[in-house]
């Protein structure tokens, strides 16, 4: 049976639907996403859940020509699908295929490349400050979900806009999620309106009232609008976003075309800050994410018919053969056995627990385990207070989201040398998320924290030995690991020392010294290297800052070629540091840095990307070929 979504590839066939078959399309665009994402995976739950509010926008709105913001941007398939991306959807989050989140190189419906959480307000309210500017005529919509808009940045935002006072529309997208359920004060907050009836009733019938009342509608309407007010304040725990300046709507239901259709239509002409609350299921449509959204949230390929994951062999996904615990895994019970023998330790997260290993810490020591939301520069802020009353703070968090707490690393933690412990998980490539998830800039930017020590681990053993190490220090501290799991590097048993590497292998052609995820290809570079008859060092560095300042002069007086691997970036990383340091020493001695490019990587599996940018085992002894005949 042909479908109405084959007549649809742009918001302008959409716009030729009739408006009692959007419903229909809705669920046509549901089931293709689906039937999609269970191949290539991806952010299934949230992306089911604003099918309608999508239809509807695009239906409504002029795109891209109206700018439309979605905040994350995780949710944004259906919207992929109905700009021009639909028949290439199945390359979704592929090397060189559709990105999984919004991306302005991909399409001019995506006004900004986006992934980080909290941003859209802001940057919508820039656009329509600048379009009142030039005298330009169109909408701005930004798409919030409950959990983003509890971020810093969105209140940053909603303050300002109702100070500008500018045309500008706020969905909020409210299926009191984040990726496990919303927590908070906001999140609460929401949930009491939502939960008002009685005040939206009388709302209702205030409305009726004054639009019967032909001659004296407008001293009706001004009693009508005090009365609100008071029905408001009585009935309605604080009217937050009103009182910051914008007119609220709702809540509504989300998943009702008609609904959804008549309220955005009846309101968006109104030229000032509008916030239209919109109630909606995360997963909507697909039991299993219904009924468990978290691990639906982000997902790898499943059957569609029984939720079941699916294990593509040379996907990357192939379960271990070793059964190897990832770092994640090895980080989450090893914080817990620490946190047995140490009731100082404790545990922060910005809204993902699951993500960095937190649950069973979460369920072990409740009373010590502190999920923040989605707010990494409190977490930091927050982690420094707890450490000011000689606790033990563990900020788990992913690289490319401390990149949010930069000045909060500076001035709260290091500033006052405070004992934090940052667990840097995703630190380097991440894979098929991208440039927005990508964490390849921590080396640099925390190098230059004074009092801050950098640590990377080479494989989920050291992570724990670190970890056990990094909690016994005083200062603030940072280990980095990446995704997924690395083969012990067999290693003989050497303590963690402040500023210590570790050899590896003694060879007089060149040393090899690699920063944690890097050891491991570099061993491997090491034995094709052998295999030819070239004999290198390799040292496990350990520490990126301070690092192992005796050995490598020693290194230097013995061998003259130094290949130094990171998974970082280049410019500013762990290897430019220790020419820097080379250099003060007037050390004549060549170096080869490997690293990433400061630039924006692609998405794509981690071990393609890896091996793209040279930093795998083959590559790497390339380079080191290179480096001993020059
Ligand atoms: C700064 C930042 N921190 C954490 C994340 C990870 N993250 C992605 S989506 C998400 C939950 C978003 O929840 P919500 O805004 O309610 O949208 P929903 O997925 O429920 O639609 C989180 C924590 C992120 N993308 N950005």
């Amino acid at each position: 049976m042909s479908k109405i979504l084959d007549t649809i590839n742009s918001p302008q066939d959409l716009k030729k639907v009739p408006q009692e078959n959007l419903g229909l399309v809705a669920e046509e665009i549901r089931q293709f996403i689906i039937d999609s994402v269970s191949g290539t995976g991806g952010h299934l739950a949230s992306s089911l859940g604003v099918v309608e509010l999508t239809v509807v926008l695009h239906y409504l709105f002029q795109a891209p020509r109206d700018f439309i913001f979605w905040d994350v941007g995780h949710q944004s398939y259906a919207h992929k699908i109905l700009t021009g991306r639909k028949n290439n959807f199945k390359s979704l989050r592929q090397l060189g295929g559709i990105s999984g989140f919004p991306n302005k190189y991909e399409s001019p419906y995506d006004p900004v490349t986006c992934g980080h959480s909290s941003t859209s307000i802001s940057t919508a309210l820039g656009v329509a400050a600048a379009r009142d500017l030039n005298n330009q005529k169109h909408k701005v919509v930004a798409v919030i979900g409950d959990a983003a808009l509890a971020g810093g940045m969105a209140f940053e935002a909603l303050n300002h806009s109702g100070h500008l006072k500018k045309d500008l529309i706020v969905i909020l997208n409210d299926n009191e999620m984040s990726i496990s359920p919303s927590i908070g004060a906001m999140a609460k907050y929401l949930n009491r309106i939502i939960s008002a009836p009685v005040y939206n009733r009388v709302r209702k019938e205030v409305e009726g009232l004054v639009k019967r009342i032909p001659r004296y509608g407008f001293r009706v309407y001004r009693a009508a609008k005090k009365l609100e007010e008071g029905l408001k304040n009585l009935l309605i725990p604080g009217i937050l976003f009103e009182e910051l300046g914008f007119r609220y709507f709702g809540p509504i239901d989300g998943h009702n075309t008609d609904v959804l259709l008549a309220t955005i239509k009846n309101v968006k002409d109104l030229n000032e800050p509008v916030l239209i609350h919109i109630i909606t299921k995360k997963g909507k449509g697909f039991k299993y994410a219904e009924d468990t959204p978290d691990k639906f949230h982000g997902v790898g390929p499943f059957c569609a018919q029984t939720g079941e994951k699916v294990v593509q062999m040379g996907s990357g996904l192939e379960p271990d053969p070793i059964c190897r615990q990832s770092f994640t895994e090895a980080f989450g019970e090893k914080i817990v056995e620490l946190a047995g023998q140490n009731e100082k330790i404790v545990a922060v997260t910005a809204a993902m627990c699951d993500g960095t290993g937190l649950t069973e810490f979460s369920k072990e020591f409740p009373s010590r385990f502190f999920d923040v939301g989605i707010a990494e520069q409190h977490a930091v802020g927050f982690a420094a207070g707890m450490s000011l009353k000689g606790m033990a703070p563990v900020v788990a968090i992913y690289s490319t989201f401390l990149q949010r707490s930069y000045d909060q690393l500076m001035h709260d933690i290091a500033l006052q040398n405070l004992h934090v412990v940052f667990a840097i998980d995703r630190a380097g490539l991440v894979g098929e998320d991208g440039p927005t998830h990508h964490g390849p800039f921590d080396i640099a930017y925390l190098s230059s924290v004074p009092n801050m020590v950098v640590m990377a681990s080479a494989d989920q053993k050291e992570l724990c030995d670190m970890l056990e190490f990094a909690v016994g220090h005083n200062g603030p501290i940072a280990i980095r690991y990446p995704r997924g799991s690395i083969a012990p590097i067999g290693a003989a048993k050497q303590d963690i020392q402040l500023g210590k590497s570790q050899i590896l292998r003694d060879g007089k052609d060149l040393a090899i010294i690699a920063l944690g995820s890097m050891v491991s290809p570099s061993i491997q570079a090491a034995d094709i290297l052998g295999k030819e008859g070239i004999k290198s060092s390799v040292i496990n560095a350990r520490f990126a800052k301070p690092f192992d300042t005796s050995l490598f002069l020693d290194l230097s007086n013995r061998i003259n070629k130094f290949l130094i691997v990171e998974e970082g970036i280049v410019q500013g990383g762990f290897g430019s540091n220790i020419i820097e340091f080379f250099h003060s020493q007037n050390k004549d001695v060549k170096i080869k840095l490997l690293g990433l490019p400061g630039m924006f990587i692609e998405h794509g599996p981690r071990d393609v990307l890896l091996e793209r940018y040279g930093l795998s085992g083959r590559p790497i002894a390339e380079s080191a070929k290179t480096l001993v005949s020059s």
